[in-house]
């Protein structure tokens, strides 16, 4: 496989800053390197400009650096359907609001191919804000809001050209919502795990019934793998920790599942923030669990197993 890494060193969506920090740090923990090893070829493309300085505001007074925020993801839609002509792109974060424009690139990518178009949002967070809602202003809150086309963004965010249908959605991890998002995500028809329904039923199950469906209909699979998806125990470079998250081997699990399924068209890895990191270890495991996702296996499996 062709894997195309592509950073986008984005960090004012989040009140702590420090994302900018994450393509490095991914670069530095040896990505391309675990990559080429399970024999993979690999492209860096470097990072994204930034775009140019500005200022923008929207009546909820709340909003942080909007004109910034959604010059990024102008740049980043183009990028993301340009690198994704040909082999996987993997996205690295820079914060979450990157992904209101990987995921349309790649929505765009996928009804160019004429294929549905499916997102696995592995998170602590459903960052379905719109600008209106948002109470904290930190627009990584607003991605899933944004491609899956709730309105609030126009004038604001670029106009969406494919939106994504919340019935393609599926959300797993979660443990944080607030009163606004709950409302207005639960009047979608996207799959939402909380971590109660993975104490349940486990992200075996849950997993499997989301990808046998994606498989059915021929989809292509964006996923976006938010480092607070992880348990702070050990994922703790990053500035939104919500405590009862994915346990190591949890989440080795999924990303061998999703490898398993063959699915996967592109990755993002988003709002690391190496400065609260402790020594490059959250990075690290990043690294190792784009690995699993590569197919990285600890002994061969004749089988796949969801
Ligand atoms: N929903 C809260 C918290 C949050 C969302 N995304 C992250 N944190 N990373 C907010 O600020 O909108
Ligand atoms: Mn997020
Ligand atoms: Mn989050």
């Amino acid at each position: 496989m062709l894997c195309k890494i592509v950073g986008i060193p984005l960090q004012v969506g989040a009140s702590q800053l420090g994302c900018e920090m994450g393509p490095s740090a991914i670069r530095v923990a040896g990505l391309s390197d675990a990559l080429r090893e399970l024999g993979h070829e690999v492209v860096d493309l470097g990072n994204i400009a930034p775009p140019e300085p500005g200022e923008q505001r929207h009546p909820n007074a709340a909003v942080r650096a909007l004109h910034e925020v959604s010059g990024w993801i102008r740049a980043t839609t183009d990028a993301a359907f340009a690198a994704s002509d040909s082999g996987m792109p993997i996205f690295l974060g820079g914060d979450h609001a990157i992904a209101a424009r990987t995921v349309s690139g790649m929505a765009k990518r996928a009804a160019a191919k004429g294929r549905p178009f499916f997102v696995l949002w592995l998170d602590a967070h459903t960052d379905f804000h719109t600008l209106e809602t948002t109470v904290s202003g930190n627009l990584h809150g607003t991605p899933v809001a944004y491609f899956t086309g709730q309105s609030g963004f126009e004038g604001y965010y670029p106009d969406l050209e494919v939106p994504v249908d919340p019935a393609n959605l599926c959300v797993m991890g979660i443990r944080s919502v607030d009163p606004a998002e709950r409302a207005a995500i639960s009047r979608t028809a996207a799959t939402v795990h909380d971590m109660r329904a993975i104490d349940e039923y486990g992200f075996v199950s849950l997993l499997r019934s989301f990808l046998e469906r994606v498989e059915r209909e021929n989809g292509l699979l964006h996923v976006s793998f938010d480092v607070d998806f992880l348990d702070p125990s050990i994922g703790p470079g990053v500035g939104t920790t919500v405590p009862g998250g994915a346990t190591f081997r949890e989440a080795h699990l999924v990303m061998e599942m999703l490898h398993e399924s063959g699915l996967v068209a592109s990755l993002d890895l988003v709002e690391l923030n190496p400065f609260l990191d402790e020594r490059g270890r959250t990075a690290q495991l990043l690294v190792d669990l784009t690995a699993s996702l590569m197919g990285r296996t600890v002994l061969d499996r004749p089988t796949r197993s969801y």
